[in-house]
């Protein structure tokens, strides 16, 4: 910077003036522009510093230097504005010259994802089920022996137990048994509901469950069920097979014909499995793989609900009846969407998943 403090008042700071701006022309960073800034119009700049003594001339002087001064000062301000916004720019051409944006390409479009086929299937199921009058509650996978199998009047020691073969949870209660287990049905939720309200009763319970096996093309060792209850006065047996026909008709066709046959759970009586004729061969069997060949497919548990398990809920069995229901629905997208291993569900393979 050059020395201007030794000619007179004016001269000086007009060369102040000219060097600051020639100065300024030179610098292209803006730590350099900063010093530059603190130099001529800090608190303790070489400009300020004039201005500054000017108190010590008469008026006239002061009137005319102070003028000059501040038409100096707003000067230099413009300039540094005008070159901070230059050196800006630059930075931001370079910034983008290294990153050679081309805003020409078309974007990446997100990929959306969708529904899993089982939860596609279980709500399926679910709203036929609400649109006859059904609500969907949801129940506990971590389950007491209590629920699981005591108020399905599967008592301790009772060999329907092996039919549930299930994982337990590594817990003791003080009397050193083991009590709490992954649920193997939904069926706990019939006695859930129950001690929680009155008949007239109409639910659906979709979830998870979990059972101690091996697995196979129709056997995962967590898969999900649909369980359905209805208990009030007078309902008989031609009310589970109406609900169950509608629903049949509801998911697979109005053409459906259902066939019910004498099966066995500890918590229904009588208790029966529901089958629909095959789709895939129209009931004709005729070496059909979908159904094996007999002309008709099961896909679900269901009875009257036992009067052992009314009464355990503190219902009175000689006033009210019921009827339940449990279905796996992996099954049922299997039958319907012709898929021929049940594992595949739960591989995590995007090619199958894709698909639905
Ligand atoms: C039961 O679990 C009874 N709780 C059903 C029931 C409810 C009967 C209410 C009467 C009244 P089951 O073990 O058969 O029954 O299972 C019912 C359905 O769950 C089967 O039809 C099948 O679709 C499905 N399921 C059972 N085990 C497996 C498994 N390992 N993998 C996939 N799905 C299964």
């Amino acid at each position: 910077m050059t020395e201007a403090t030794d000619l007179p008042l004016d001269d000086s700071i007009d060369k102040l003036t000219a060097d600051a701006i020639e100065e300024l022309g030179g610098i292209d960073d803006l730590e350099r522009l900063e010093q530059w800034r603190v130099a001529y119009l800090g608190r303790r700049g070489r400009l300020t510093l004039i201005l500054r003594g000017l108190s010590q001339m008469d008026l006239e002087q002061r009137r005319a230097a102070g003028a000059l001064g501040n038409r100096a000062k707003l000067q230099l301000e413009e300039r540094l504005t005008q070159r901070t916004l230059e050196i800006n720019q630059t930075l931001l051409d370079r910034a983008a010259a290294q990153d050679s944006i081309d805003v020409t390409l078309p974007g990446r479009s997100p990929v959306p994802g969708r529904l899993h086929p089982t939860t596609q299937i279980v709500r399926e199921i679910c709203d036929a089920f609400v649109g006859m009058g059904f609500s969907v509650v949801e129940g506990p996978e971590v389950e007491w022996d209590r629920y699981n199998f005591e108020m399905l009047n599967i008592p301790q020691g009772h060999p329907a137990r092996d039919m549930w073969n299930t994982l337990w949870v590594d817990y003791r209660n003080q009397a050193g048994q083991q009590p709490m287990l992954m649920r193997t049905h939904t069926s706990p939720m019939q006695a859930r509901v129950m001690e929680s309200m009155q008949p007239p009763i109409r639910v659906v319970v979709p979830g998870k469950c979990y059972r101690y096996e091996a697995t196979d093309p129709t056997h995962e060792w967590h898969f999900y069920q649909v369980e359905g209850l209805a208990v009030d006065e007078g309902i008989t047996f031609a009310n589970l097979k109406g609900t169950l026909y509608e629903f049949a008709r509801r998911l697979f066709g109005e053409e459906r014909r259902v066939r019910f046959r004498c099966d066995y759970f500890p918590f229904v009586e009588p208790g029966v499995d529901m089958s629909i004729d095959c789709f895939a061969c129209q009931g004709e069997g005729n070496g059909c793989r979908v159904c094996r060949d007999s002309g008709w497919i099961e896909i679900m548990g269901a009875g009257m609900v036992h009067p052992r398990v009314l009464a355990g809920v503190g219902y009175d069995p000689e006033k009210y009846t019921g009827f339940a229901f449990g279905m796996g629905p992996e099954r049922i997208a299997m039958l319907k969407y012709g898929i021929e291993d049940i594992r595949l569900f739960y591989a995590n393979d995007l090619r199958f998943l894709r698909q639905f």
